[in-house]
């Protein structure tokens, strides 16, 4: 019977989603002067940077706010062959993983690194879901620089959010899965017993942004969903959002809905580190990768990391609480003081609002209301600084204004709800076409938000934009926050699917770019710095073409003594010292892309020729008016 209530509930979620809720009419809702506020005159800039996570893209899109232009598509977990990322010998080490070279993934959740819990343009910090890794992005040239694989890790969802000066990154897995990797080889009717949620903690050192996996802790088994950090008052905290505390591990969708209350599990980070460092904590041994780019030699090289230092419930035992949250949480926020957290159950009908100075009390206090797998549950009213009454449906995330105001997401209402954090009353509600997953506030879950604007992405599209088949461009919108009222003001399609997102000022970061590199400080072992030095050079079966690339030819530019099967190396240097004149490199019938080289950089395009003829090669980038002229021919003779 109860099963069958939930099924229910989770027939009318899928119902709600698709069909229902499809609210009044667009007209009705876009305010008189929207065509105005998100008008960007040609030649203006953007006034914030709007960093959107990929999905199943992999990559991570910038576009400019309020105008919603997609400026850039950042190749991060996805081969991109746009400009060779994981198809150039340079780039093919970011994508190694301890299970081989992967060209995909699912990228939810992004990070911009933080200084006193406030957003400082430094780096950008992206998750794959799928094959659990954390990559780092600098901000200078927006390029992928590192990217770390977490072992004892599936489904890296609660991840990767950060501390407050940028200390760590967390990630959380969502998977319950047996902690040692390398013993996964285990029933799976053992779950109970064997399977584990483990928090992945990441060092990242100050200067250099570098990622280091500094230790890990063992949780009990519960899918871990979403995560952030304390900040201020609640600086040394984290905390994450737990489901399934039933521990189901089939048909989830309604054996994991059983429970009342699943858990928001608040951990003190500060006490694990200082626990590693005391030498708590057994050594597992296991496989992860580590990959880092070297912006001097332009190459990236991927190491593999062999141990781990795991922190147990043990040795957690005075660091680690569970407080109940209603019913399948999933986002879990933390306002702007620091005091607030937020749980936001999918399946519950109110938003229940906790209080840190409340947690620390009912911890001294041991207001405890009993274990759960040998962490301390506090008693659910002991934290709680209470609830919002009837917000609306299936409540997902919560962003800041840091006005005193939160703004949730509501799936299957499909609606943005603000509401004041002190009092906890509903203060408005603005439709959103359709099912609303993540909402971003410009610096929305920082210590100090710039407000604003409130943009919503969207899972459902439907009648928005033109039809283009089965599959829709997903679509994000944009609220003006500035008012009493949100008021909206522009649909923008996305790439992928959307979850998280990050904003900031764009001055913040377009000051710093950089914009070519210099060709003195090419470090690259095939760099080729002048067309004098350009050659073609044999070793067995290798031959490698130092090549050069300038407006509006290749050096060399034609190639012969090239046999079938041999392994050709094109080491295109560009020797342009000048902002956006990359040069392309493409030959006919490579296996590999094409490269897409910036000024000052050196690229490498591996090509084994099948067959003898005449291979012509041409810049693929449209440079100058002599463009169509930068062309050349390799010619292969049978082996
Ligand atoms: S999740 Cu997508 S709507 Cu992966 Cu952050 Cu909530
Ligand atoms: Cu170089 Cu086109």
């Amino acid at each position: 019977m109860k099963s069958l209530k939930l099924l229910g509930l989770s027939a009318i979620v899928a119902v709600t989603a698709l069909t229902g809720c499809k609210p009044k009419g667009t007209e009705t809702a876009v305010s008189g002067d929207a065509a105005q506020k998100v008008y960007v005159a040609p030649g203006k800039y953007d006034e914030f940077y709007n960093f959107v996570s990929g999905g199943f893209n992999g990559q991570v899109n910038v576009y400019g706010l309020p105008s919603g232009r997609l400026l850039k598509v950042l190749p991060v977990f996805s081969v991109n062959p746009e400009n060779g990322y994981g198809y150039s010998e340079e780039t093919k080490p970011m994508l190694e993983t301890s299970h081989g070279f992967i060209p995909w993934d699912d990228q939810h959740h992004l990070s911009l690194s933080q200084t006193n819990a406030e957003v400082d343009g430094r780096w950008l910090f992206a998750n794959a879901n799928n094959t659990p890794r954390v990559a780092r992005i600098d901000l200078k040239t927006f390029k992928t620089v590192e990217i770390l694989e977490l072992p004892n890790s599936a489904g890296n969802h609660s991840s990767p959010f950060l501390t407050e000066n940028t200390e760590y990154v967390v990630a959380g897995t969502r998977f319950a899965v047996p902690t040692d990797d390398a013993n996964g080889d285990v029933p799976i009717d053992s779950f109970k017993e064997n399977f584990k949620g483990v928090l992945s903690f990441i060092g990242i050192d100050q200067q250099t942004g570098g990622m280091d996996l500094s230790f890990q802790i063992e949780a009990p088994g519960i899918n871990f969903d979403l995560s952030h950090a304390g900040k201020k008052k609640s600086g040394d905290w984290f905390f994450f959002s737990c489901y399934n505390s039933e521990k189901a591990n089939t048909l989830l969708e309604v054996n994991a809905s059983q429970n009342d209350k699943d858990f928001i599990m608040a951990v003190n980070w500060k006490k694990a580190a200082e626990l590693v460092k005391a030498g708590k904590g057994r050594k597992v041994t296991t496989e992860y990768a580590h990959n880092k780019w070297d912006e001097s030699t332009h190459s990236a090289t991927s190491t593999m990391k062999k141990e781990v230092v795991v922190l147990s419930v043990e040795d957690m035992k005075d660091a680690m609480f569970m407080i109940p949250c209603p019913k399948s949480p999933h986002g879990c926020d933390v306002d702007p003081t620091g005091e607030y957290i937020i749980g936001s159950g999918k399946l519950a009908a109110l938003i229940p609002v906790f209080s840190f100075d409340k947690m620390i009390k009912a911890i001294a206090d041991k207001n405890f209301a009993g274990e759960y797998d040998g962490v301390q549950v506090i008693k659910y009213e002991a934290a709680l600084h209470g609830e919002v009454q009837k917000p609306g449906l299936g409540p997902l995330h919560t962003e800041f204004d840091g006005k005193g105001n939160a703004y949730t997401s509501m799936f299957v209402s499909s609606e943005v709800v603000k509401w004041n954090i002190k009092d906890l009353k509903v203060l408005d509600r603005q439709p959103t076409f359709y099912s609303v997953g993540h909402l971003m506030i410009p610096g929305g879950d920082s210590g100090k938000p710039f407000g604003k604007y409130l943009v919503a992405y969207n899972k459902i599209t439907k009648d928005r934009y033109l039809p283009t088949g089965p599959e829709l461009a997903q679509s994000a919108q944009l609220y003006d926050i500035s008012g009493d009222k949100m008021k909206l003001l522009l649909d923008f399609p996305t790439f992928g699917e959307p979850h998280y997102a990050q904003a900031l000022p764009g001055d913040m970061i377009s000051k710093n770019q950089v914009k070519f590199f210099k060709i003195a400080d090419n470090k690259h072992p095939y760099a080729t710095k002048g067309e004098a030095e350009s050659k073609v050079v044999r070793e067995g079966n290798k031959v490698h073409v130092y090549m050069t690339s300038i407006r509006s030819h290749f050096a060399p530019d034609n190639i012969e003594g090239i046999r079938v099967g041999d392994e050709v190396y094109f080491h295109v240097t560009n020797l342009e010292q000048d902002w956006d004149v990359p040069h392309g490199f493409a030959i006919k019938g490579n296996q590999n892309a094409e490269l897409l080289i910036m000024p000052g950089e050196t690229c490498t395009l591996k090509w084994v020729p099948k067959k003898p003829g005449m291979y012509p090669m041409y810049c693929t980038d449209f440079c100058s008016a002599l463009h169509q002229e930068m062309q050349g021919y390799v010619r292969v003779s049978p082996a």
